[in-house]
């Protein structure tokens, strides 16, 4: 289908029937096949160039520091000595340019399937893909399965940023994937994963966080405000292999200082606690899972 018209991109897809975000486009830069998905890059009037994947947006230059910030600090600044990182997906390299800021962050492997998703970065979204010059950072290309099988009990911090589950994606919202995280975690791990939207997929939160808890003593979800993505809103699944971890208060409170240094537009210890704090309705329902 056609996703661009009369000057419009509109973003359809079945995974939110009934809906649609549209972007008033100035010019298509980008829009091939890769080995995996569709990948568009356009300009849009308002909200500066943005990278789609199998027409679902992933990310806006306007508005994906609301993603990337959270997804990369919440589980960074829960972690005592977050050392060494493993990222999943986030072929655009915001995520990643989060995590080399960290100060306690030594090394990164970015571990991407698509190669064509990071070099169109580089081209058409510069200020995200910045992570990618980073000395901390060792890019592997290849499947994140085959990856963790061969690398156990060596990571931190596991973040998965990956695009919804239809497609490539699937798999990453499963239990097996959950447990193999597990074991490429050291002792005391944490992993943090795109978690979708409680306004649009409760049910799959819930279905989740029945088998996280299942996998880990601590399991929890938080979520970010951000325009671009469908209901205005993206969620994130959160688990511990330490039964003492209390995700919802930071042990690394960063300072005024850090997050100047940072240069961070969303993220900030009050916005950390507060990001668990659920609307009844999804309250109600998670704490049934
Ligand atoms: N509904 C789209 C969710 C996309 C999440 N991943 C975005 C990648 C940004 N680094």
């Amino acid at each position: 289908m056609d996703q661009f018209k009369d000057g419009w991109f509109t973003e359809l897809s079945t995974m939110w029937p009934g809906q649609a975000t549209s972007f008033e486009v100035e010019e298509v830069l980008y829009n091939q096949k890769s080995k995996f998905q569709d990948v568009i890059v356009f300009k849009s009037k308002t909200y500066g160039n943005v990278l789609v994947l199998d027409g679902v947006i992933q990310c806006t230059e306007r508005d994906e520091f609301a993603y990337q910030e959270m997804i990369a600090n919440l589980p960074l600044c829960s972690h005592p000595c977050p050392k060494k990182v493993l990222v999943i997906g986030g072929g655009d390299g915001g995520v990643l340019r989060e995590v080399v800021k960290h100060p306690l962050v030594e090394s990164v492997v970015l571990c991407e399937i698509d190669e064509d998703v990071i070099n169109v970065s580089k081209k058409f979204l510069p200020g995200m893909a910045k992570g990618f010059f980073s000395p901390k950072l060792t890019l592997h290309i290849g499947d994140g399965f085959e990856f963790m099988k061969q690398n156990q009990d060596a990571f931190d911090v596991i973040i998965t940023d990956s695009s919804d589950p239809v497609g490539p994606a699937e798999s990453l919202f499963k239990a097996s994937y959950y447990e193999l995280m597990k074991t490429a975690l050291r002792d005391g791990g944490i992993l943090c994963s795109q978690g979708e939207s409680q306004w649009l997929h409760l049910e799959l939160i819930k279905e989740m966080r029945k088998f996280c808890k299942a996998i880990f003593p601590v399991v929890d979800y938080a979520y970010s405000t951000i325009p671009t993505y469908p209901s205005g809103q993206i969620g994130f699944t959160l688990c511990s292999k330490n039964p003492e971890t209390n995700f919802r208060e930071p042990v690394k409170t960063l300072s005024k200082e850090e997050l100047e240094e940072m240069n961070l537009k969303y993220y900030n210890p009050e916005i950390h606690r507060a990001s668990f704090v659920l609307p009844e309705f999804a309250r109600k329902v998670l704490s049934e899972a």
